[in-house]
């Protein structure tokens, strides 16, 4: 699978699907969970409502990946995972190892062809974003592609993106 790590605004992308930081009531936040909610429009709150109302009732557990449409933004899908918080004491890094597994296979059931990953957990969940990029990139490079062709990290800024180019270099 094609690796690619850039710096931007992951409501921006075209990708297939779109990887949302989301938290387990999947009802919005901050950080990306924000934006991609502004972004989407209401029909993507409305999903998630039905989600919770049917077969989420307690919520997505941490680890977790459930795929909604994208409504108003240009990727066709949002699979929403909900990270661990390092600051609530979850600092198991299976869970976050998790979150980008389930994502892949969430976006492979759907047939995606290109995915787009933001820093799951390195925001004000708390998790130190080398540890993010050493577990992210190798989830991606473990995978078995399906129907999957292209992978991206979307990183919010230079200076995270440099973690992940410096972390994938050292990985070839
Ligand atoms: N595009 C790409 N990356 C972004 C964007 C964006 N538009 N906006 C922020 N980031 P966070 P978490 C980066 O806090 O740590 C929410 O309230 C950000 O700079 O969004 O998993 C949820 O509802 C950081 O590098 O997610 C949860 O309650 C990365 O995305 C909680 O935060 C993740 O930061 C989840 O915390």
């Amino acid at each position: 699978m094609q690796i690619e790590i850039l710096t931007g605004d992951i409501t921006e992308r075209d990708t297939d699907v779109i990887v949302n930081a989301a938290n387990s009531s999947l009802l919005g936040g901050g950080g990306v969970d924000g934006a991609i909610h502004r972004a989407a429009g209401p029909g993507l709150l409305a999903a998630c409502r039905k989600l919770r109302a049917t077969t989420l009732p307690d919520g997505l557990p941490t680890g977790q990946s459930v795929a909604t449409e994208g409504f108003d933004l240009p990727a066709r899908w949002v699979v929403h995972t909900v990270g661990p918080n390092a600051t609530a004491g979850e600092t198991d890094p299976e869970l976050l190892r998790s979150c980008f597994r389930t994502a892949l296979t969430a976006a492979e059931e759907l047939g995606a062809r290109s995915i787009a990953f933001p820093a799951v957990s390195a925001g004000v969940y708390g998790w130190n974003p080398e540890t993010v990029a050493e577990v992210a990139l190798a989830e991606v490079a473990a995978h078995r592609p399906g129907s999957l062709e292209r992978a991206e990290f979307v990183l919010f800024n230079d200076r995270l993106a440099g973690v992940f180019r410096r972390r994938y270099e050292q990985a070839e």
